[in-house]
């Protein structure tokens, strides 16, 4: 939900007056419209494939990929794309690195393609990360991949077009920090004194380089998702993170917002402080899943190793039964999964993010019906540790998804089938026997011959109890 009170109605008034008394530059006085106070039907609306989506790729991919972690034979254990900063690379140390950025084994049709086949429906990637450096050609700076680095060419373009092909909608994380631009926070770049200085200069960078990049990432790629970070720096305002969600809103009325465009994140957990005051149409949970589930949509982005970036020597990877848990976990409490991969210098995605992708993928081609377009359980989300709960919208079917294979009997707490229905374990052949006692529950017999691996879907019609 993205309710709109009174404290922003009288902030959104403000920007308004400011907005019809400069002539917004996108549109007349009289079309003006205030998306700071969104009806919940319009938010609803706009909200829907998001929310049936509910699996995305997210993709952490710069020049920071070049060092991959070791920069002067140092190697780094922060996060990849933090190389930067945590090495203390002066600008033009660093610049160094974008003039080597040539992934020539890029390939955006492969990359879409291994999106479909995981059964993502939705892809952000980043357009530009702290370091600054543009992943398309801007018109705003030369610090990008065709002006500045070997390849020339335009990697948000090719990839918007081919995820448009797959019928895949196409996001963009853009950070507000940027360490690069001398009206932002790289205004001391050697010595990187970050998040402790103010910049005079940082609304001349909002103003005159931010926003206009952009006006031309919307107008050039017209992006469905726009996926702040960044906002945290002491620069960046409540007042602007208002303004901004008008400004990128009124590029395209129907693109939808993460809540870091906003000063209301409570850190890593990702939620709101308060969803009446600040902008942003769903909370970002880092790396970690909500306990339980919230009335705010939300999505939980989380990388398959330690690092969003590339590294050269990060090989912890996540099983690929923990991701379809988390997923399915995910779901039951009525988030979305944006699950990273951070490609090669050379434009490939590793091997072991490749394997895990096509794992999911598999399972979902059977169990997909149980995770998209579904919504949480209103009383329980899920019955003891190993088993989840989901129902699909609009129709009488509900899902028990158990994370251990059940053998013998299942006993379900929460669910009333249907008289006469049928039961069935998705990518099982036949139904199952089954009684129901308003004491007991739902008693299901296991059959011995049971198929599925990582876990297994029982759909039933009836509903929830
Ligand atoms: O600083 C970034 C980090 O590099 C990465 O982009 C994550 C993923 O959303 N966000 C910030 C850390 O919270």
């Amino acid at each position: 939900m993205n309710p709109k009170k009174p404290i922003r109605l009288f902030i959104s008034f403000l920007i308004c007056l400011s907005w019809s008394c400069n002539q917004a530059p996108q549109t007349k006085k009289s079309e003006f419209v205030d998306y700071l106070n969104e009806s919940d039907t319009d938010f609803d609306q706009r909200m829907e494939w998001w929310r049936e989506s509910r699996f995305g790729m997210f993709i952490h991919w710069g020049v920071y990929a070049v060092p991959a972690g070791i920069h002067k034979g140092e190697k780094y254990e922060s996060i990849g794309e933090w190389i930067q900063l945590k090495a203390k690379i002066p600008i033009d140390e660093y610049e160094a690195y974008a003039k080597q950025f040539n992934p020539v084994k890029y390939d955006a049709e492969q990359w879409a393609k291994t999106m479909k086949n995981a059964g993502m429906k939705y892809v952000v990637i980043t357009s530009k990360h702290h370091d600054g450096f543009a992943l398309w050609d801007s018109a705003v700076s030369d610090y990008d991949i065709v002006d500045y680095a070997p390849y020339g060419k335009d990697i948000l373009k090719s990839l918007a077009e081919a995820c448009k092909a797959q019928g895949i909608k196409f996001g963009l994380y853009h950070s507000i920090m940027d360490w690069h631009h001398p009206q932002a926070q790289a205004n001391d770049a050697p010595n990187y004194r970050y998040n402790e200085i103010f910049n005079p200069e940082f609304p001349q960078y909002v103003e005159n380089f931010l926003k206009p990049q952009l006006k031309e990432l919307v107008a050039q790629y017209d992006p469905d998702i726009l996926w702040f970070d960044g906002e945290w720096i002491p620069d960046f305002t409540h007042e602007m993170g208002l303004d901004l969600y008008q400004y990128v809103r009124t590029l395209k009325p129907s693109i939808i917002i993460n809540n870091r465009v906003d000063k209301g994140r409570k850190g890593m957990e990702g939620m709101n402080k308060d969803d009446k005051k600040y902008a942003g149409d769903f909370g970002t949970p880092e790396q970690e899943i909500l306990e339980g589930t919230s009335t705010m949509d939300w999505e939980s982005c989380m990388t398959m190793n330690d690092t969003w970036g590339f590294k050269s020597f990060d090989e912890n990877w996540k099983s690929s039964k923990t991701l379809i848990h988390n997923l399915i976990d995910i779901t039951a409490k009525g988030g979305n999964y944006l699950l990273n991969i951070g490609p090669t210098a050379e434009g490939q995605i590793p091997n072991p993010s490749q394997e895990r992708l096509a794992n999911m993928g598999s399972w979902l081609e059977v169990n997909g019906e149980a995770i998209y377009a579904t919504q949480k359980f209103k009383k329980a989300y899920k019955q003891g540790e190993n088993i989840r709960f989901t129902k699909k919208t609009n129709q009488p079917y509900l899902y028990a998804i158990t994370f251990e294979q059940p053998s013998q009997q299942l006993v379900l707490k929460h669910i009333q089938p249907r008289e006469d229905s049928s039961i069935r374990v998705l990518g099982h052949e036949g139904v199952l026997d089954w009684t129901f006692d308003p004491t007991k529950g739902l008693i299901i017999k296991i059959p011995e011959d049971l198929t599925g691996k990582m876990a297994w879907t029982f759909k039933i019609e009836g509903k929830e109890i």
